[in-house]
């Protein structure tokens, strides 16, 4: 007799991650379920054209009986908590709106998994999106699970808050409950505020004659940059284990933005992209986290996870990705 099919619910699924494992889980038999906001979600059709199957249920991360009404609808197994508001620089302009979502999100989240589930509180696992910039300004390198955290943006205080609940309610309650420290990851499906695709567009554009120049913040900043593609895996993997944990997902490696920059323009043919891009202080953060790299030497250990695409291999996917895109434009 087969197994019987495993059911997930993914709070983001509009968002770069939320595609990318709902993906996953499709393939692999899942029954997958999304929570989506808003009374006209302009990213309802993108998800209905990538991943046809998955369910759509309304709901806010705001709105706690609209979380308990969709985990009634669809009983899940697995529940992947990727909703947030995820723009850092965004988080400075509209603190209070970040915290309700992305840090007291989680704890309506966690309360009505709690209410779902009665006194069987293992009966579903929980996956609780955290994030490198809670590491800020860092007090180690590489930054691992028991390094200390120092946010530097209301963004990452938000997650620093999710993180710590997360655990908190795996010790309180016996939940499944598991935290992924994930540093930054990309693909040609990120939005376009996020640095890498800001440039990638660009970079297309600018090579196509669409668009003369391109402006820009901190060039010096350094950061952990992996394919969100594989990182999705280690959420799924994560959630396969016995005892629920917190792993770090990180490449090891960490470029600058300038190192971005040579990278995407060549991917073009633009050996010196200097004449095109120039800095303007209002893409500076008023704190700015300038190094991450992280060790996921316990994700490699525990979970058999490693990451396949390399820097030059993500970039070249996104500028090539935005070529095709813009020469529909010309
Ligand atoms: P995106 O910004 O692409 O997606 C965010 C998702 O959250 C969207 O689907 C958005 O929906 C949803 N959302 C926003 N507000 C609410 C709300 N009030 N209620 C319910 N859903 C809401 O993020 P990513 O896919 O890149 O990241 C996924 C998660 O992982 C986020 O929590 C992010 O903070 C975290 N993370 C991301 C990393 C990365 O490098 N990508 C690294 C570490 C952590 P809508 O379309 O309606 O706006
Ligand atoms: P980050 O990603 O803040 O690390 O958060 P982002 O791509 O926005 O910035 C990365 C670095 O690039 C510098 N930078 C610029 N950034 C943007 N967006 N636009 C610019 O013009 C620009 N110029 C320089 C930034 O200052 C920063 O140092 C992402 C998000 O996905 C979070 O949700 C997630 O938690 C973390 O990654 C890990």
């Amino acid at each position: 007799m087969s197994a019987p099919r495993r059911t997930a619910l993914i709070t983001g699924i509009t968002g770069q991650d939320g595609l990318y494992l709902a993906e996953l889980l499709l393939a692999k038999g899942y029954a997958v379920h999304g929570l989506i906001r808003g009374q006209h979600n302009p990213k309802r059709e993108l998800v209905e054209q990538l991943v046809p199957d998955v369910r759509l249920h309304h709901g806010d991360l705001t709105d706690q009986s609209s979380l308990l009404r969709a985990l009634r609808a669809c009983e899940p197994d697995e529940v992947y908590n990727l909703g947030a508001v995820s723009f850092v620089a965004y988080s400075w302009q509209n603190p209070h709106v970040t915290t309700d979502v992305t840090a007291l999100g989680v704890l309506n989240l966690l309360e009505a998994l709690r209410l779902h589930s009665g006194d069987d509180t293992s009966a579903v696992r929980f996956y609780q999106a955290s994030s490198s910039e809670m590491f800020g300004k860092v007090q180690e390198s590489p930054q691992h699970e028991r390094t200390l955290l120092w946010p530097r943006s209301p963004y990452a205080v938000a997650k620093a808050y999710g993180h710590h609940l997360t655990v908190n309610y795996r010790e309180s309650y016996a939940l499944h409950a598991s935290s992924g420290i994930l540093f930054n990851h990309e693909s040609p499906r990120r939005g376009p505020e996020f640095v890498t695709r800001k440039v990638s567009q660009a970079v297309a554009r600018i090579s196509l004659g669409l668009q003369d120049d391109l402006v820009m913040g901190n060039l010096d900043a350094e950061r952990d940059w992996g394919f969100a593609g594989d990182y999705v895996e280690a959420m799924w993997l994560m959630l396969q284990q016995d005892v629920a944990d917190d792993y770090v997902v990180a490449t090891g490696q960490t470029h600058s933005v300038r190192e971005l920059l040579d990278v995407a323009f060549a991917c073009a043919g633009i050996d010196d992209w200097t004449p095109y891009v120039r800095q303007d202080a209002q893409h500076l953060r008023p704190a700015e986290v300038d190094r991450l790299v992280g060790d996921a030497g316990k994700a490699r250990r525990v979970l058999g996870w490693q990451p396949r695409v390399g820097f030059h291999e993500l970039v070249a996917m996104m500028v090539e990705s935005d070529l095709a895109e813009q020469k529909h434009h010309l």
